[in-house]
C-alpha cells in the first residue's frame, strides 16, 4: 500500500459507490475535500475537516482539493436482448403441464387443438318440430233440396299434432262450385276441421277436403 493511500485511509475518507444512488434521487451536491501534499516526504494529509487544521502545516506544502463525487457519466449503451421466454400454454392444456394428456383430447380425435377447447355444453334449446307431413280427408255433401252443409276433419297420426291446415271445396270433374262457402277452417283436437255450406239452394254434388299439417312437437 503506498504512502498516499495510507494517508487517505488514516483520515477516514468515506468511499462513495455511485451505483448505490437511486436514479430517481436528486443528484447530491458534491462535497469539496481538501488536502496538502508534502513534497519532501511524499505525504498527503487532509485538512478542513473536523479536528483537522484549516490550512497546510507549512507554506511549502501544496494544498489541493477535489470533489467527493465526479460529474455524471455518459449513458451506457443498451443492453443485449433478453432470452426468448417459454411458450405459452395451449387452451387445451387444462392442467398446465405442457403435455398433451389423454383427458385433454376432449373430442377424442387424437389431436390436441382448439377443437378440444370448447366449453361445457349449453342448456337445451326450445322444443323443435320434426316429422312434418300433410294429411287430408274429403267428404261429399248431401245433394238435397235444402241448404246442404258438410264438415270433415283431417286427423294427424299419433303422436303428431296439427301445426296448420286448411280446406277446399271441390266439384266432380273439377268444376268451380258456386253458392258454397267455407264457414270455418280451424284446428280441432288432433286434426283440422272444415265446415262448408250452401249459401243458396243447389242440387248438385260437391265435397269438402280438409288438410292438416302435422308434426312431432318435442
Ligand atoms: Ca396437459
Ligand atoms: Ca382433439
Ligand atoms: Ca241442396
Amino acid at each position: 500500500m503506498n504512502t498516499r493511500l495510507k494517508v487517505l485511509l488514516a483520515t477516514g475518507t468515506a468511499l462513495v459507490v455511485p451505483g448505490l444512488v437511486s436514479a430517481q434521487d436528486p443528484p447530491p451536491t458534491p462535497r469539496v475535500l481538501y488536502a496538502c501534499y508534502q513534497p519532501s516526504a511524499g505525504v498527503v494529509y487532509r485538512i478542513r475537516e473536523p479536528g483537522l487544521p484549516t490550512e497546510c502545516r507549512s507554506p511549502v506544502h501544496i494544498m489541493f482539493s477535489w470533489n467527493e463525487s465526479g460529474p455524471p457519466g455518459s449513458p451506457g449503451s443498451p443492453g443485449a436482448a433478453g432470452e426468448r421466454g417459454p411458450a405459452g400454454l395451449a387452451c387445451w392444456d387444462t392442467n398446465g403441464n405442457g403435455v398433451a394428456d389423454a383427458a385433454e383430447d376432449k373430442n377424442g380425435d387424437h389431436v390436441w387443438d382448439a377443437l378440444d377447447c370448447a366449453g361445457a355444453a349449453g342448456p337445451a334449446g326450445p322444443p323443435g318440430l320434426s316429422g312434418r307431413q300433410v294429411v287430408s280427408q274429403r267428404r261429399a255433401a248431401p245433394n238435397t233440396g235444402n241448404l246442404d252443409f258438410v264438415s270433415v276433419q283431417a286427423t294427424c297420426p299419433s303422436p303428431k299434432v296439427p301445426i296448420g291446415g286448411g280446406g277446399s271445396i271441390m266439384r266432380p270433374y273439377g268444376d268451380w262450385p258456386d253458392a258454397v262457402a267455407i264457414v270455418y277452417s280451424i284446428p280441432y283436437n288432433d286434426g283440422w276441421l272444415v265446415l262448408a255450406v250452401e249459401t243458396e239452394q243447389r242440387e248438385r254434388d260437391w265435397e269438402v277436403v280438409a288438410y292438416a299439417v302435422c308434426a312431432l312437437v318435442q
